[in-house]
Order: structure tokens, then sequence, then C-alpha cells
């Protein structure tokens, strides 16, 4: 999707302008894919931009810098700050935001000890990941021939740049095949996550959701919204290790991210999921959600952390 610059980026603690936003072609991390990242979203609220769940995902960038061995050369009140500096300076009221840390120029090799930390802030406008049709209708998922991740061999708790090749083949895969969206499996065939997004299954009125830790998932922060609203809903959310079938009998599926926030899936390698329409539980998850980011849910109100 394309980029639409907004004014200022936040890089190692200034704000420059967008297009001075630079590094060079030797930086570390471009080479070997050694940083982590974090994606949130801002909304329009009553009370101006509201930056949602911006400190569990500061929180997150900094767990998964420890996981990788990345000493962040700021605090996470610091990194909150750049966020809502960034966002201000936009002058938008909804946007995506990127925090990234990296390993910059200086140093080459695979052993990143010596190398430099940088990071940098960056928002911008950022429309339906998946499509305005498919919040509203659902999409069309393509369970994919590449296999997640082992946590064996990078850590997946971290949500680290250079994992998301694996990602990116899937993506290109299912796209390329005139799919929406890529289902990964675990190597031994349970259901692990979308590209970038967490999975979740209605099977005999139940909501399912893999267990994160067991399959090399993310555990999303949206996800972890989706089963509060859930439970405050009145349905119960259980870690259930399902597989690829599980998909084909569910009543409902739906995928959560910050990028594709609550998505209906309309079908999974071409076989219809329920009645092909959105399903009465992703719907109601849906609504919630979409009052919740916009600070309308009284109960949600500390989940929107406002920019001024
Ligand atoms: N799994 C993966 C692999 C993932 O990348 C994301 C977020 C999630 C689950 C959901 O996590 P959360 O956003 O905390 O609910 N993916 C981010 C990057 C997407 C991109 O295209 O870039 C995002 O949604 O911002």
């Amino acid at each position: 999707m394309p980029l639409t610059p907004t004014q200022k980026i936040w890089m190692d603690g200034k704000l420059v302008d967008w297009d001075d936003a630079k590094i060079h072609v030797l930086t570390h991390s471009l080479h070997y894919g050694l940083g982590v990242f974090e994606g949130i979203r801002a909304y329009p609220t009553s009370a101006g931009p509201g930056v949602f769940r911006l400190t569990p995902h500061i929180k997150r960038l900094f767990q998964g810098a420890h996981i990788l061995g990345l000493e962040v050369p700021h605090d996470e009140k610091q990194l909150i700050e750049a966020v809502k500096e960034v966002v201000r300076e936009s002058g938008l009221d909804a946007c995506y935001i990127r925090p990234l840390v990296y390993l910059g120029y200086g140093e080459m090799g695979l052993n990143p000890i010596p190398c430099t930390v940088n990071v940098a802030v960056a928002c911008w406008p950022w429309g339906a990941y998946l499509g305005d049709d498919g919040i509203a209708n659902g999409i069309r998922l393509k369970v994919s021939s590449w296999a997640r991740h082992d946590p064996r061999a990078i850590p997946t708790a971290a949500k680290g740049t250079g994992m998301y090749v694996n990602s990116s083949l899937a993506k290109v895969e299912a796209v390329r095949a005139g799919y929406d969206e890529a289902l990964l499996l675990t190597t031994d065939g349970h259901v692990s996550e979308g590209t970038g997004e967490n999975c979740f299954v209605v099977r005999r009125g139940r909501i399912l959701t893999p267990p994160s830790s067991s399959v090399g998932a993310l555990e999303g922060i949206t996800a972890d919204s989706i089963r509060t609203i859930a439970a405050d809903l009145g349905y119960e959310v259980e870690e259930y290790p399902l597989r690829r079938t599980d998909l084909y009998m569910a009543e409902e599926v739906f995928l959560t991210g910050t990028a594709a926030e609550v998505v209906p899936v309309a079908s999974v390698d071409d076989r219809i999921v329920g009645s092909g329409e959105p399903g009465p539980i992703t719907r109601a998850v849906q609504e919630v959600f979409f009052k919740a980011v916009r600070g309308e849910v009284p109960e949600y109100k500390d989940w929107v952390e406002h920019v001024t």
C-alpha cells in the first residue's frame, strides 16, 4: 500500500522532516534483519486522537528487544512520548504508527554486539489493511504452503523485522493465487496465525484460538482486547490446538491485528465458512471493538491513550 508522507519522523530523539529520515545502505539491520518493530493505531475520539493500547505496544517492543539482545537507548516513557509527539505533529486523528529499533551503520558481520542501536517512530494514514470490503463482508483465506517459524529456530514472541520474510512469502503466495490473506500452520500442522494477524474460530458456539506460545504466534494486543470484549459479552474464549480442518468445520472464523483490525473470514481454501456472511459472534465483537478504539465504551476507556 503506497505511503502518504506526514510531517515528521522521530529519529534517535529528534524530529526530522519525512524526506530527511534516511539511513546508510550499510545499515546492519538492512542486511541481517535483526531489529524489532511495532504496529500501533490512533483513532479519532471525542478528545482528539487516541492511541489504542500504546503502553502495551511499547512494552512489547522492549520485550522483543530484550529477547533479541538489543539494548534500546531510551526508556519506555521516552518512546511513549515519541509516539505522541509524532502523532501530534502529523495533525492526523487516525493513523498507523510504526516504531522501529534497528542496528545502525558502522559495523558489519553477524556479530551484532558492537553495533549501535537506533530507534525511529513514524506515522502515516493507513486505511483498512485487508480492505473495507473485507471488514464488512469477509475475506478469502488460504492455508499457506509455508509453515510458521518454529520457536526453536527463531523467537516468535519477538516482533522481529527479519522474521517477516516468512509472512511475506506466505502473503505473496496467497495474493498471487487470488486470495486476500494466508494462514500459516506449524510444522506439525496446527493453526498458527495469519501473516500479520491472530486467528479465532467459532465452533459449536465456543470461541477457540490457538495457544500462542506453542504455535509460534505473536501474542497479539488486538487478540487480547478481543478476548476481553468476548468475555464481557458472555463468550468464553478457549485456547485450543486447532487443526486445518477445524477451520473448514467452523461456524465463524475471524482474524485480528492492529493493521487488519477485526476481519471476518468468508472462506478458507475455497470452502465457505458458515453461511459465507460474517457470523453473529464476529459481528458482535467487531462492533464493540470499533467503538472501544474510539473511546466510546466506558469499560475500555483506559485502552485509549490521548496524545495531548
Ligand atoms: N501476528 C503477527 C505475525 C503480526 O505481525 C501481528 C501484527 C499480529 C499477529 C497481531 O498483533 P497485534 O497487532 O498486537 O494485535 N502485525 C502488525 C504488522 C502488520 C504489517 O503489515 O506490517 C500490525 O498489525 O501492525
